[in-house]
């Protein structure tokens, strides 16, 4: 149930499940800002598995907002639901959004890509409900015209910038959510058998990225975020799904997570450019 935070404070609070997903990037910008914040965590387990959600908290305003889905974001009274209406909300408190029009239209462009574009999709096709070859590798542009493409896309914004932030002389949300996307797919993808040539197909020949990854990464607040027990009580799992690790079988939801990045990682490595 909601943790026990004074509506009338200040104290921003992050609801969301124990996986990484659409928690992540209000997480990283929070911690990096240090801010004022609650990370939280609601056991899928406990609350999903056991069906408890689909009656109780999932019809909960106070829990799930008026959306009633997670994740939501709690400040001064105020429940948003939403992912990128958290996120940019988040940015804005804690100085990432940029200030020009332009800027931040720009900002919003790579996150809408990032989210829309490359999340979504795998998200669903974890889960069953997108097809990988159609909705993650392919599109309107053809069999290669998805995942390759976009990450070639975020190669080549953060190579244009003379800062080397994505847009800009300032980090920015955009630079968490490449930050976020690039580092949690490598790392996952690195755990199944065809992930190390899929990681190399996909982003061994990107060193703006690269370049991008270690200056996130070594930002102080990141790196002691990312050593720390509560990233690794979700930052771990892409999805819900990874939570569950064998299991998913057994609940009957299907494939586990790395056996959806196996597939992932397989497909990838049979494209024509590969
Ligand atoms: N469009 C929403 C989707 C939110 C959503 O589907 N959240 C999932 C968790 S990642 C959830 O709470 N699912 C349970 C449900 O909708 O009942 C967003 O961008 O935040």
């Amino acid at each position: 149930m909601p943790q026990d935070t004074d509506a009338a404070t200040d104290t921003l609070l992050l609801r969301y499940w124990n996986c990484s997903a659409r928690g992540m990037l209000v997480r990283y910008m929070a911690y990096d800002a240090a801010l004022d914040f609650v990370d939280e965590i609601v056991s899928l387990e406990e609350t999903f598995v056991s069906g408890s959600w689909a009656i109780k908290e999932k019809f909960s305003p106070e829990f799930s907002g008026p959306l009633k889905a997670l994740p939501v974001v709690e400040h001064n009274g105020e429940i948003i639901n939403q992912t990128s209406a958290c996120t940019q909300y988040v940015a804005e408190l804690a100085g990432f959004m940029p200030e020009a029009p332009a800027d931040r239209a720009k900002a919003i462009m790579i996150c809408s890509h990032i989210y829309e574009d490359i999340q979504v999709p795998m998200w669903d096709s974890f889960w069953g409900w997108k097809d990988w070859e159609r909705d993650v590798l392919g599109g309107y542009g053809g069999p290669t015209s998805a995942l390759a493409l976009k990450i070639s896309n975020l190669e080549q914004i953060l190579a244009a910038s003379p800062s080397g932030f994505a847009v800009g002389s300032q980090i920015s949300i955009a630079d968490f959510a490449i930050f976020y996307v690039v580092e949690s797919l490598t790392r996952r993808m690195l755990e199944v058998a065809s992930g190390p040539d899929a990681v190399e197909m996909l982003l061994g020949d990107k060193p703006a990225i690269a370049q991008h990854q270690t200056m996130m990464s070594t930002r102080p607040n990141i790196a002691s975020y990312r050593k720390s027990d509560i990233w690794h009580v979700y930052g771990p799992y892409w999805t819900g799904k990874g939570t569950l690790e064998d299991r998913t079988h057994e609940l009957g939801l299907g494939d586990t997570e790395l056996e959806g990045f196996e597939t992932l990682a397989s497909l990838l490595l049979r494209l024509p450019s590969a």
